[in-house]
């Protein structure tokens, strides 16, 4: 699911980066990619127009354009307006513990209720509750022997009683449930195929009655934008708190469902990805998101470069490059600033693709010390002009940092190979852009 528009951001990224500088166009053709991705996602019309004018807007800010990584703030701009529309932070279901809660579960015929009901049953079982399921879709006798299976599959006690109506049935269940130390009353409703009024009049009386705590509207995720209209008028009726998304293991755009919160205000908070009960997880938009975007944790990458590189810096080393005075001292100052941004196997995990190579690999933060040492043993005439260093100031820095000579001498070379590619890069720069160039020297 989502891999689609998950290809699709991928192409749109590329294009972006290839640009090397973000204009005014550029930026404008990618909302544009952007927003026919989400269209063709089946994301809500409505929440697409928004979703594209608060990215264009922010976009064409000085953020974006005048920071000195454009590519990557407009990345983590779609990233974070995209989280907002898929509902910000996960907000916690939180139960009481000190008296008896009541989950109404509701939606139409086939969207997966009675297997939500399972599954918040046992999900809340092992957060310490004591659940207990309710069978009020009593129009189908078939209906409530699923819910008892279940139920006693997973060793969760069911209510059910054949001949009652469900309003009587929600009334004894409470009264079971308090008789009998449950903690949490889980009612599974029957649902039509079709919005119908008699199925929402007995709904709202089951709500009247067992006064929840939480009722979920479950929306099928392959159902497209139906499921969007279906929320609309679940929601004028009984104002549902939570939407439980189910079958997002299928190959469903699932855009559609998304935009219940757009139509709503309310969130999704549990996906169903399969049909076994455990197949069910609490619903983090930012790392759905991210996971749309392929985008490992790039964000939290930015952010920290953010906290960390200065940008007045970062331009005068621009500067130093462009004019091939770069020094050991500016290596130097390079390098501490990538230290501060914390160990580099931490920074390379995070970047896409990276992680899953480095679980076997060592990465060698010790390296990075050994290079700090070797520089700072270094006098400030040698850091500036490294062609003085001899046989015996070689012995006098390996000897001052505590290194080889050997490693003074693959610094060296390393330096040296360094300033050849950067005198390479600015004669390429001077033919598509300096600060294209600069900006494929650096890490970000
Ligand atoms: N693949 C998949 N199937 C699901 C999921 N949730 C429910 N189903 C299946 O969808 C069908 C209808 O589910 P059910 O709980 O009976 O729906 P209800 O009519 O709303 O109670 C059943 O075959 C379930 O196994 C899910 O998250 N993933
Ligand atoms: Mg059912």
């Amino acid at each position: 699911m989502f891999e689609e528009l998950s290809n699709r951001f991928d192409a749109i990224f590329k294009k972006l980066r290839g640009r090397g500088k973000l204009t005014e166009e550029n930026v404008s053709e990618a909302v544009r990619d952007v927003k026919r991705a989400l269209l063709e996602a089946d994301v809500n019309y409505r929440a697409v127009k928004k979703f594209s004018a608060t990215v264009q807007e922010k976009a064409l800010g000085s953020q974006v354009l005048q920071s000195i990584t454009p590519g990557q703030q407009f990345v983590k701009l779609v990233h974070d307006e995209l989280t907002a529309l898929m509902g910000g932070s996960a907000r916690p279901i939180k139960l009481h513990t000190n008296r008896l809660n009541v989950l109404v579960v509701a939606g139409l015929q086939g969207s997966g209720k009675t297997t939500a009901c399972a599954k918040m049953a046992l999900y809340f079982r092992k957060q310490g509750h004591r659940p207990m399921m309710v069978a009020c879709d009593t129009y189908r006798a078939a209906a409530i022997d699923q819910l008892q299976t279940l139920g006693k599959s997973l060793g969760v006690p069911v209510y059910a009683d054949k001949s009652a109506k469900p309003v009587d049935i929600t009334r004894a269940a409470i009264k079971q449930a308090q008789a009998e130390d449950v903690s949490l009353l889980i009612i599974d409703t029957a649902g039509r195929l079709h919005v119908d009024e008699e199925m929402m009049a007995e709904l709202k009386e089951i709500c009247l009655i067992s006064k929840p705590d939480e009722i979920f509207f479950v929306a099928d995720a392959m159902t497209g934008q139906d499921a969007v209209n279906v929320a609309e008028q679940f929601y004028k009726e009984i104002s549902f708190t939570g939407v439980i998304l189910t079958k997002l293991d299928g190959d469903a755009r699932g855009g559609a469902a998304l935009s219940i919160l757009d139509v709503t205000g309310v969130p999704v908070q549990f996906v169903g990805v399969g049909e076994k009960p455990d197949a069910f997880e609490v619903f983090h938009p930012e790392r759905m998101v991210s996971r749309i975007l392929g985008m490992g944790d790039i964000v939290s990458l930015v952010e920290r470069a953010q906290e960390t590189v200065d940008v007045e810096n970062s331009r005068k080393l621009e500067k130093k490059i462009r004019k091939n005075s770069f020094t050991l001292q500016d290596f130097l100052d390079q390098l501490r600033q990538i230290k501060k941004m914390g160990p580099l196997s931490d920074l390379l995990a995070m970047i896409p693709g990276v992680g899953g190579y480095l679980k076997d690999a060592e990465v060698d933060n010790g390296a990075l010390n050994k290079i700090e040492a070797i520089i700072c043993s270094m006098s400030f005439l040698e850091r500036e002009k490294p062609q003085l260093i001899d046989g015996s100031r070689k012995r006098r820095i390996a000897t001052g940092s505590g290194t080889t000579v050997q490693d003074v001498n693959r610094l060296l070379k390393q330096f040296d190979s360094m300033k050849m590619m950067m005198k390479r890069m600015n004669k390429i720069a001077g033919k598509r852009g300096q600060a294209a160039a600069f900006r494929s020297l650096s890490p970000f």
